[in-house]
């Protein structure tokens, strides 16, 4: 299989600088007119073929300025259009090709999602709408002109500017569009539909006015303000935080039901999967709400990070990914609470994409080669990617990385660059060497960081010994040395922070250990006692952190840390020790959970800590973190059992208390979205999984009363899930309400398929299988079947990885089957399986016995192919 390395990167003879697209849109197919401006680089040979990509195209004519051209001039085939030898100066080469919409299930260059046509063009779509230059670093003007029946498509959208539109007799009418700014053909976007609005405007620091707009279909407006509001609140914090405006006079955000990602940076024409963009109280969550947020504004933010500065390669995708979840991060840490934020980020970090690093589907932020481009919108790219662009902000301070930054939208835009070119102007701007920095883009796995500490009463020295390795991924078996920014602060006895007199031995800022070698000795002079330290403060470096430090340091940590993501650290490092040691035979000490349960009941009567906090502190480690930190031989139900009975152990002496305030937070109040009411419901509903996962007396029953009476979705879909999961008595009767209460909306449907996939007893995989063969379920659509599928095997380890296999079966042949229409989809429900090689023999052998049966199947997509090959190497 043909793979496509970062080394072999050359520009390409030929550059397209002008687009005019002319769409004719039909019930049944659409027709496809380009006249592209091609123009040769200097140093183009005579006679260097043009090579133009195209995948499912038919193509009806070719001419060059005018002129059509002969048979011989061209070769289309399965890949695309070559013209054999076009001239030597700048020509116009025109293509007319038709498409079948209709039929695109790919969901990928221009496909139909509920009537409505749109397009998903990143990364490699816009060779599906027309024969082109499809990569990152070709960028051009477009104008688009778009004629389609009034009846169907009233609504005509493109990037950029509307220059023009009318009749265009028979039932039919245009659109003209023309976006001034040079773009890849990646962020190209055309909607048209029949489609309802809400409308805003933003007033740009600089008083330009920019009409926006939200289009949805018919009769879900009311439930787009949320987005709206959203909206606004990101382009004004572009301009605070990072002085960038918005250029065009017109954005507009579209939602629609079939996409196979959250949404899409289009440029002035966001396309949203509708899920990012619906919400109300009475069927959204408080999540959901957090997630359009963070969606709306991460795409927002391309604006300038990837589209005025844009990749000049795939392999190049986490320099606008990276830093775009890193600047939506910022905005949700300004927006809400920093600490909690830092916190439920690292959750995700460590269950998405410390998983993806230390298995077999291993690669580095900045890969070098690849076979499906596709299968890289991964964790790492973007959520390992921002991790690293937090690094250079903490190793830079903010000032010096707004310098960096400034430095960066100066420089390069306009331009499709490079993962160097970005550190450069960090390095420039603050006169640093940021070469070993760079490691971190191209070097796979998690690190592991060893820090043991030892105190001389005599000398009143403390001393740090702190070391780093790196496991071996696939295809890189020797790992360099990162350098690892660790916030650190020293405790004294009392709870109050030490400070020393002198310091040797590394590199010690204030309250930053930079660590650049495989090891260092710090020595603290003038430490009047021994100190706890708390290391790795706001979770500061990406690594898996090991300690010498006791389990009672870490009770006391989890009490005195004056940095809250340390203090919920402690919490979970207590835990974990707990449930490795119970799952692996060694019982746990009394002592040490009676200090956890006590150290829980502590964090909940804490009247200096918000509630959002709160609801993430009483919460044990999950089973998949439980699973990585045993590593081998892994035994997912056995993990699962533990962890029920450490809940039990934990959270059952604190019933009283957690009833008690269980009621204090309930509220008549109506439902508002923001930081603080969402807070108190988090920590609400965490006491109520807390109740019933201990096994209260009445518990199960508390959870279907707050069912049957919950005013919001947040209350109800807490009280189902924790039901679902816990597969109470009443469980059964209350999903079967959930589905008929809601039978006319898909997305509070996908609900009931996350709350029916993560259920833990044994009659999941049938009533999984049952609710997959039903006639009517909606087979096509990736929301749906990421709610169930995607949530079985990502989320209940026990029963996905049950000891007969069934469940690896039934996922491997699901994939084979969904393969055939949505790859993209497949792909992603088989990663998956990334984690069979840690679990235990019997498992691990029928995991292996269903993914080989796959490949031998027969003919996969390259997508799935891809995955599958890697994952059995
Ligand atoms: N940049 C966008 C990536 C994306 C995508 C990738 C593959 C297939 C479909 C897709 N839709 C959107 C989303 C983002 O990161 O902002
Ligand atoms: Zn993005």
């Amino acid at each position: 299989e043909h793979t496509i390395y970062l080394k072999d990167y050359a520009p390409s003879p030929y550059k397209i600088t002008a687009v005019d697209l002319d769409f004719r849109i039909l019930a049944d197919h659409t027709r496809v007119r380009a006249q592209l401006t091609v123009e040769p680089r200097a140093e183009t040979a005579p006679g260097t073929p043009l090579v133009l990509d195209g995948d499912e195209l038919k193509l009806g004519s070719v001419a060059i300025d005018g002129a059509p051209l002969a048979l011989a001039a061209y070769v289309a085939d399965d890949n695309g259009l070559t013209i054999v030898e076009p001239p030597l100066r700048r020509f116009v080469l025109e293509t007319e090709v038709t498409l079948k919409p209709e039929g695109n299930l790919k969901l990928m260059g221009l496909y139909r999602s509920s009537g409505t046509w749109c397009t998903q063009c990143e990364p490699e779509g816009f060779r599906r709408i027309t024969y082109y230059l499809d990569r990152p670093d070709n960028l051009a003007t477009f104008k688009v002109t778009m004629t389609a029946p009034h009846d169907l498509a009233p609504v005509l959208l493109a990037n950029g500017n509307l220059v023009g539109q009318g009749d265009a007799g028979e039932g039919m009418h245009f659109a003209v569009w023309e976006d001034p700014y040079p773009k890849p053909a990646y962020l190209f976007a055309l909607v048209a539909g029949d489609l309802g609005s809400i409308t805003n405007s933003f007033t740009t620091a600089s008083g330009r006015k920019v009409d926006l707009a939200i289009y949805c279909e018919h009769g879900k407006e009311d439930q787009c303000h949320w987005a709206m509001d959203s909206l606004k609140r990101s382009m004004a914090w572009d301009e605070k935080r990072f002085g960038r405006e918005y250029d065009l006079d017109i954005f507009n955000i579209v939602a629609v039901s079939d996409f196979n990602f959250g949404a899409m940076e289009n440029k002035g024409l966001n396309i949203f999967n509708d899920k990012l963009v619906f919400a109300q109280p009475a069927t959204a969550t408080d999540a959901d709400y957090e997630n359009i947020e963070r969606v709306i504004a991460h795409e927002y933010f391309h604006n300038w990070t990837g589209n005025r500065i844009t990749c000049r390669d795939w392999f190049q995708l986490c320099l606008k990914e990276g830093l775009t979840v890193y600047r939506d991060q910022e905005f949700t840490s300004d927006e809400r609470s920093r600490a909690v934020k830092r916190i439920s980020d690292v959750v995700t970090l460590r269950s998405a994409q410390f998983p993806e690093d230390g298995g077999p589907l291993a690669h580095p932020a900045r890969p070098d080669q690849y076979r499906e481009i596709n299968n890289f919108y991964t964790p790492t790219v973007y959520e390992k990617g921002a991790e690293i662009v937090r690094m250079l902000a903490t190793l830079l301070g903010e000032a010096g990385f707004r310098r960096g930054m400034d430095l960066y939208f100066e420089r390069h835009d306009g331009e499709a660059t490079t993962i160097e070119a970005f550190l450069a102007v960090f390095a420039e701007a603050n006169d640093v060497d940021l070469e070993q920095f760079k490691t971190w883009y191209l070097q796979a796995g998690t690190p592991r960081l060893s820090v043991t500490d030892s105190y001389d009463a005599a000398s009143q020295t403390y001393t740090l010994k702190l070391s780093q390795e790196t496991l071996p991924t696939p295809g890189q078996p020797v790992k360099q040395a990162l350098v690892l920014p660790i916030k650190f602060g020293l405790i004294g006895p009392n709870g109050s922070p030490m400070g020393w007199s002198e310091v040797s031995g590394g590199e010690v800022r204030d309250d930053l250990i930079v660590l650049r070698d495989a090891s260092a000795e710090i020595t603290f002079k003038g430490i009047a006692n021994k100190p706890v330290p708390s290391l790795l403060r706001e979770f500061s470096a990406p690594v898996n952190l090991d300690t010498n430090l006791t389990q009672s340091d870490r009770l006391f940590l989890a009490q005195h840390d004056s940095d809250p993501y340390g203090r919920w650290q402690a919490l979970q490092d207590v835990a974990t020790e707990l449930a490795v040691g119970a799952a692996t035979g060694t019982p746990w000490p009394d002592a040490t959970v009676e200090g956890l349960s006590r150290a829980m009941a502590d964090t909940l009567a804490n009247k200096n800590l918000d509630d959002a906090f709160k609801a993430l502190a009483l919460n044990l480690p999950g089973e998949a973190l439980i699973g990585r930190a045993i590593g081998k031989n892994v035994d997912p139900a056995r993990i699962h059992a533990v962890r029920d009975a450490l809940t039990k152990a934990v959270f059952g002496p604190l019933g009283r208390d957690l009833l008690v305030a269980y009621t204090n937070l309930s509220s008549t109040l109506p439902y508002a979205p923001d930081a603080a009411s969402a807070g108190r419901r988090a920590l609400r509903n965490r006491i109520l999984a807390l109740l019933v996962g201990s096994e209260a007396a009445g518990a199960s029953a508390l959870a279907a009363k707050q069912y049957a009476e919950a005013s919001n979705m947040t209350d109800r879909y807490a009280a189902l899930s924790i039901s679902g999961s816990a597969w109470t008595v009443e469980a059964p009767t209350m999903l079967a309400d959930f589905r008929t209460r809601f039978t006319a909306n898909p997305l509070v449907f996908d609900k009931w398929l996350m709350v029916s996939a993560l259920a833990q007893d044994e009659g999941v995989l049938d009533r999984i299988k049952a609710i997959l063969a039903a006639p009517d379920f909606p087979k096509s659509n990736p929301n749906r079947l990421r709610a169930l599928l995607g949530s079985f095997v990502m989320s209940n380890p026990a029963q996905f990885t049950r000891p007969d296999g069934a469940a690896f079966r039934f996922v491997t042949d699901f994939v084979a089957d969904v393969d055939t229409r949505n790859p993209q989809v497949a792909a992603r429900v088989l990663t998956g399986f990334r984690i069979w090689q840690m679990l235990e023999p019997k498992r691990r052998e029928a995991a292996r016995v269903a993914l080989s049966a796959l490949q031998e199947g027969g003919k996969l997509s390259r997508n799935t192919a891809d995955v599958l090959a890697r994952m059995l190497a």
